[in-house]
């Protein structure tokens, strides 16, 4: 399953950056984004719910299907693959982990410093003024204690920015890795599908680790045709061997 290279490259690695998508919390029974809909939310299209318009339109709803996930993530718990990339945190000289991902599940496993690219489900921010706020009235559509706006959950929204300490950190790490991996991420959202493509453009070595090899494989070094839990515990052992 693990490329003898791949493993060489990572021992002789100074930084290694890791990517992760949905796919890294499936085998902790969070669906992905594409599977995300379930039960009473089937007929909803998650980019069309993550967006600032369906929220001003219909904050109740929004607020409802983040709920629903709030609820899940809570009941979920990290697996090998989150723990296995906090373990080769500590087998590596410098160690970016940068997560699509708005569950928690990476900190749950012991990964520190983790840039969260799009945001953490459990926060709550201001929607007019933006700013974070700690403790959300308990009401269906909380409002800010500041100005009376309604709060959101922190996540990014499909059309908002990324936050600029969490793109300048990753576009940095990525231009300065040796090792890339991008793990359980179907690299269709932008810019965090990009950082890749930085990585390779200053020579890193860029390795996919997905049960369903994406189209970006070809650009590749190596495709790890596997899932997370399974591939990423390897990956470490074959390391610390
Ligand atoms: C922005 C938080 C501009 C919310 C999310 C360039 C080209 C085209 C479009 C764009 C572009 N640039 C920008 C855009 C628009 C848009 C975009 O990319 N659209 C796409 C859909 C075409 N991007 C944006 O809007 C971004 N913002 O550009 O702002 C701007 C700039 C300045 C000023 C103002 C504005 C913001 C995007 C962030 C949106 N928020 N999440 C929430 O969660 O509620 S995105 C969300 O969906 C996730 O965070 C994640 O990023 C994405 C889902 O992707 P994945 O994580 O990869 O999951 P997916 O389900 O797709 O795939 C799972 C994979 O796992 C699969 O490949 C599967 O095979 C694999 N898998 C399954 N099981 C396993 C596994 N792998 C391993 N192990 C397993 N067991």
């Amino acid at each position: 399953m693990i490329d003898p290279a791949l493993v060489a490259a990572l021992r002789d690695a100074r930084h290694v950056c890791v990517l992760t998508g949905a796919g890294v919390s499936a085998e902790s029974g969070v669906p992905t984004f594409r599977e995300a809909q379930q039960g009473l939310w089937e007929k909803y299209d998650p980019q069309q719910l993550a967006t600032p318009e369906a929220f001003e339109e219909d904050p109740k709803l929004i607020w409802q299907w983040y709920r629903w996930r709030r609820e899940l993530v809570a009941a979920a718990r990290p697996n090998p693959g989150h723990f296995a990339l906090a373990r080769l945190a500590e087998l590596v000289p410098r160690f970016t982990l940068v997560t699509q991902n708005v569950d928690g599940l990476h900190q749950r496993a012991g990964s520190n410093d983790v840039i969260e690219f799009h945001g953490n489900l459990f926060d709550n921010r201001c929607h007019a003024e933006g700013r974070l706020v700690e403790h959300a009235p308990d009401a269906e559509v909380p409002v800010c204690p500041g100005c009376g706006a309604n709060l959101r959950p922190a996540v990014v929204w499909f059309g908002e920015a990324i936050p600029d300490d969490a793109l300048n950190e990753s576009f940095a790490a990525a231009a300065d890795c040796d090792v890339f991996l991008s793990v359980g991420t179907s690299s269709l959202v932008y810019p965090a599908a990009g950082l890749a493509d930085i990585a390779k453009e200053n020579r890193a070595m860029v390795a996919e680790i997905n049960p369903n090899p994406t189209m970006r494989v070809d650009g590749y070094d190596f495709s790890i045709v596997a899932k997370a839990a399974a591939a990423l515990p390897k990956l470490v052992e074959s390391l610390a061997a």
